[in-house]
Order: C-alpha cells, then sequence, then structure tokens
C-alpha cells in the first residue's frame, strides 16, 4: 500500500537497512562529488565531468521479496543474458556492451523528474531504490529482432513511484531519457539522435507489471543491461524500456522515442507484443528462445507477450494494427 507523501521519497521506510558500508560510501560520494565541489545535487546533472570516477556501487547484491509477477518458464542463464545486449550507445554488436559499459560511472547519479507533476526534483538513485521493496519478478522478455529471453528482474512497480511524484491530471505520457554524456559514453555511434528516449501512455506506466528496475538476478544491474536504473514493461518489445534513465519527464503529448524517429514505419509509439502484426522486414509469429540450452529453439509468440490478463483492457477498442 503506498502511503501519500506529498510529492517525495524522502523519510520514507525502505525495503534494506543501511548497513554501515553504505553509509560510508554515500558519505564519500558525498564528499568526493558534492560537498569537496561545492555544488548542490542539482547541479550534478548539469555538469557530466562531475561524476567521479573513484563512485562504486555499495555492493552487487540486492534484497529481495517474491512476486507474484512471475512466469514459469525456464530462465535466460546469467551469461547470456549479460553478454547478449542490445545497448547501441555501447555498439551495435550484441557483444559490444559486455565489453564497453564498463566506462558508464553509476555513482553518484541522481534522476530529474520534470514536466506535469506536482513537484519537479531531482532525486538521488539511493533514495529510489529504498523507496519500495525490491522484488524479483521473472519475466518474458522479447525483443523486436525476434529473439526471447526469461529474465529475474528486480525492482519494484513503476506506478508507486510515479504516485509519490504527483503527476498533473493533464499529464497523459510519461517520456524516460536515458544517459548520453561523453565521458561516461565515449564512442556512441553517429547517425542516431542521442540521448535514447521512450515513453509510455500514463496507464501503461502505472500498471502494475511496468517495473522500475534496479537490478537482475538479485544482484545491481550490470552496466550492460541498464543500470543504475530502467524500466521494463514486459508486454512490449524490449527497446520500449530505455536504460540508464536519467530524466522522467510527465506531458500530454505523445513524446519523442528514438527508434520511432529513425524509422515510424517499423517501429509504433505502443510495440507491444503482438504476432499478428509483423515488422516489415520480418515475422513477429515466432521468436527465438534464449535459454540455457546451446541452441535456441523457436517458440510461437504469444500476445502481448503472454502477459494478456494483465493488460489486454488498456487496448479495448484500439486498432492494434493501426497503434502498432
Ligand atoms: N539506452 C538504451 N536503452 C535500450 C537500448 C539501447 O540501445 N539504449 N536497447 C533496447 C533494446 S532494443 C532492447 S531489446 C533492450 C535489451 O535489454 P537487455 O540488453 O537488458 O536484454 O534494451 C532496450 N533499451
Ligand atoms: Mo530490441
Amino acid at each position: 500500500m503506498l502511503i501519500r507523501i506529498g510529492g517525495s521519497l524522502e523519510g520514507k521506510v525502505g525495503s534494506s537497512e543501511i548497513t554501515p558500508k553504505e553509509t560510508f560510501l554515500n558519505r564519500r560520494n558525498f564528499l568526493t562529488g558534492v560537498a569537496a565541489l561545492g555544488v548542490g545535487t542539482l547541479a550534478l546533472k548539469q555538469v557530466p565531468g562531475l561524476l567521479h570516477p573513484d563512485a562504486v556501487h555499495a555492493d552487487t547484491k540486492l534484497t529481495t521479496v517474491a512476486s507474484k509477477y512471475t512466469v514459469p518458464d525456464a530462465q535466460t542463464p546469467f551469461a547470456k543474458a549479460t553478454t547478449y545486449n542490445n545497448y547501441y550507445e555501447f555498439g551495435t554488436d550484441k557483444s559490444e556492451p559486455a565489453k564497453n559499459a564498463h566506462t558508464l560511472r553509476t555513482r553518484p547519479w541522481t534522476v530529474q523528474v520534470s514536466g506535469l507533476v506536482k513537484k519537479p526534483q531531482t532525486i538521488d538513485i539511493d533514495t529510489i531504490m529504498k523507496y519500495r521493496p525490491i522484488e524479483s519478478r521473472v519475466y518474458r522478455h522479447r525483443c523486436v529482432e525476434a529473439w526471447s529471453m526469461v529474465i529475474p528482474w528486480d525492482g519494484y512497480s513503476l506506478g508507486e513511484f510515479i504516485s509519490a511524484m504527483e503527476p498533473l491530471p493533464s499529464a497523459k505520457f510519461v517520456q524516460f531519457i536515458s544517459a548520453s554524456d561523453n565521458k561516461n559514453m565515449p564512442d556512441k555511434p553517429g547517425g542516431y539522435d542521442w540521448p535514447y528516449s521512450e515513453g509510455l501512455r500514463m496507464d501503461e506506466a502505472m500498471n502494475p507489471l511496468c517495473l522500475l528496475t534496479f537490478g537482475c538476478y538479485g544482484e545491481v544491474l550490470p552496466n550492460q543491461n541498464g543500470a543504475p536504473i530502467r524500466v521494463v514493461s514486459p508486454w512490449k518489445y524490449g527497446f520500449k524500456n530505455g536504460k540508464a534513465i536519467v530524466k522522467i519527464v510527465f506531458t500530454d503529448k505523445q513524446p519523442r522515442t528514438l527508434w520511432n524517429e529513425i524509422s515510424s514505419n517499423e517501429y509504433g509509439f505502443y510495440s507491444n507484443v503482438n504476432p499478428t502484426v509483423d515488422h516489415p522486414r520480418w515475422s513477429q509469429a515466432h521468436e527465438r528462445r534464449i535459454d540455457s540450452s546451446p541452441f535456441p529453439k523457436t517458440v510461437p509468440t504469444q500476445m502481448f507477450n503472454g502477459y494478456v490478463d494483465q493488460v489486454a483492457s488498456m487496448y479495448a477498442g484500439m486498432d492494434l494494427k493501426k497503434n502498432f
């Protein structure tokens, strides 16, 4: 049950106890990253050079609780989920993010919340992570390229965070903007209008399945999987799920999204997994399931990636061939 907290996450009961080690590291980040330079947290986001190279994770293990939103499918091994990635900022080949994403510094890290919201604010990642208990949810993860994985993600419902931010009634969409600074991501390929941007309709973002994600396999997210914070909306194609989010913007208009701008006839705003609506260049009826077997097997793709009961009502009456 979410307690109304007047547009702030401060002073809330968190899921995990603060260990002396975390306290030490947070304090250290504070001293090296903020106080020593005489600037406040608000200034950090505008000055990429202030992301201190020595600021590292306090720990890689997360304390998680079980979730009812878990599918019984065989899980993809950690080694595959963390070496076969789409993260174009770190290279367009699927093997590249695992090799290159170590340049991303994930502490200190803040998320700026702005737009049609009662109290625009910039929040520290550690405050966000402690706001609600972190659930482990095993989700199907379907890339538009017709491969899929089954990944235990760790996080809490994005809707809980959004409610705490108190969006205005005029807010109809949420935009998620990823990090894109040149120091942390020195080799971003040209031809893309960085930063990576994605968005959801407000009811989609509020759907409890939509996960504000901090970890996978019980550990903080590896950089190549979107550390320190990403979105996972499992009934949609993977590209809807932006990694390394630095800004969340509430708007009354459908926000720009990177892939839709690149090719609007191939990548729609909704991008719900739908085996009956093919990509212009390939079928979406089946997918290659990447699991523990050496050769991925081909399995039928399910409507809404198998999450019909949880999400279909949001699209009642909509032409899903038009709104692909
Ligand atoms: N910032 C950013 N987020 C991104 C992408 C990207 O290139 N940049 N790729 C998307 C795509 S196409 C997919 S399939 C998923 C892959 O997530 P994974 O590597 O954790 O499996 O991330 C999505 N989020
Ligand atoms: Mo993807």
